[in-house]
């Protein structure tokens, strides 16, 4: 019997030894010391021994149960400590290696264009105002003069949502609003996105558009002439040459365009400016008094002026890029570039 006994103790700290998760040393643990584990099964039998031996065997039953007992304590330990080194070392992050960065946007060109416009014009005195994109008919077609059968309201042209709602041609609408709202002086800019049905290398079905008024008591075309030129030479250059041509508006007269002199060459003549050294870059005239009866301002009180240019021909000329297409096709190449 006390063979076996050693054996069991033998056998068992071999087996113990050779363990490395909880779940089988748990099991073992049941199967040796357990109320139906071998050494229980040693200690029942030992009532069949006579006292002496039983009182001997008893006392070496109890010593090996004390230490495998303790040998599965230290195993289970050692397991334990092993698998929270494994889950620590997996769980390691390295505080000291650099973070990632994701990368920043930035505001689109357009944008920042619309900006120094902006900026430009808040400098001569001029606040910011903003309207819907989706408008209605009077405002972007009826109180701006522009005939019923004019081509500008034919459906080719136009977005329409229904007969009387549309997406806005120009951002004019909006200075019609503002003047509603408001008795003279206005003196407003407003930019924004406008659209018409038309997509080739030089249109785009959407576009921005930056627009200004002013109304006031005396207000010329010498006023017109001295606005437009400080613009001009503001964004564009001191030395930058200027002439006015005239034109015609619905909603202006007498109505002119503004030219400057070819950015790109100067005024010698190049493919930019068609040879001619002069680049379009706004129209411009003073507001029509049929308007003034739309908006309840008294026209034998007030003038005004009001003028238009296209966001991305102003930045095409600033920035040198010569194709309108690369503003919307989002190419981050070309818009990090600025
Ligand atoms: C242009 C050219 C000339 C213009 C007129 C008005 C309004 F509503 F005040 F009458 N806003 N913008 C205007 C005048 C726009 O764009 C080429």
């Amino acid at each position: 019997m006390k063979e076996q006994l050693e054996k069991l103790r033998e056998a068992t700290i071999e087996l113990i030894s050779g363990l490395s998760d909880e779940k089988a040393l748990n099991d073992a643990r049941t199967r040796i010391l357990g109320r139906k584990g071998q050494l229980t099964g040693f200690l029942r039998g030992l009532k069949d021994l006579d006292p002496e031996e039983r009182a001997r065997m008893g006392q070496l039953a109890n010593q090996i149960k004390i230490d495998l007992e303790q040998s599965f304590d230290r195993m289970e330990t050692a397991i334990r400590e092993r698998m929270e080194e494994q889950r620590l070392a997996a769980e390691f992050v390295d505080v000291t290696l650099p973070g990632r960065r994701s990368p920043i946007g930035r505001s689109h060109i357009l944008h920042r264009v619309t900006d120094e416009l902006i900026d430009v014009f808040a400098g001569l005195g001029f606040q910011l105002a903003e309207g819907p994109e989706v408008e209605l008919d009077y405002y972007n077609f009826e109180a701006l003069n522009i005939p019923r059968d004019h081509p500008a309201r034919d459906m080719q042209d136009t977005f329409y949502f229904s007969d009387n709602v549309v997406l806005r041609t120009h951002t004019s609408p909006v200075q019609i609003r503002t003047m509603e709202k408001q008795q003279p002086p206005v003196r407003v800019i407003c930019p924004g996105k406008v659209y018409r049905r038309d997509a080739d290398i030089t249109h785009s079905p959407m576009f921005m558009q930056i627009e200004g008024l002013w109304v006031d008591r005396g207000i010329s075309f010498a006023d017109l002439k001295g606005v437009l030129t400080a613009f001009v030479q503001e964004y564009f250059g001191k030395d930058v040459g200027l002439r006015f041509r005239p034109s015609f508006f619905p909603f202006t007269e007498p109505s002119a365009e503004v030219d400057i002199r070819c950015v790109i060459c100067g005024g010698e003549g190049c493919r930019t400016c068609s040879q001619t050294g002069w680049l379009e870059i706004l129209g411009s005239g003073m507001v029509d008094p049929v308007l003034y009866g739309f908006v309840n301002y008294d026209p034998s009180v007030y003038t005004g002026f009001a003028f238009g240019m296209g966001i991305e021909r102003v930045a095409m000329l600033k920035y040198r890029i010569p194709d309108i297409r690369a503003f919307y096709e989002n190419d981050v190449r070309f818009l990090n570039q600025f």
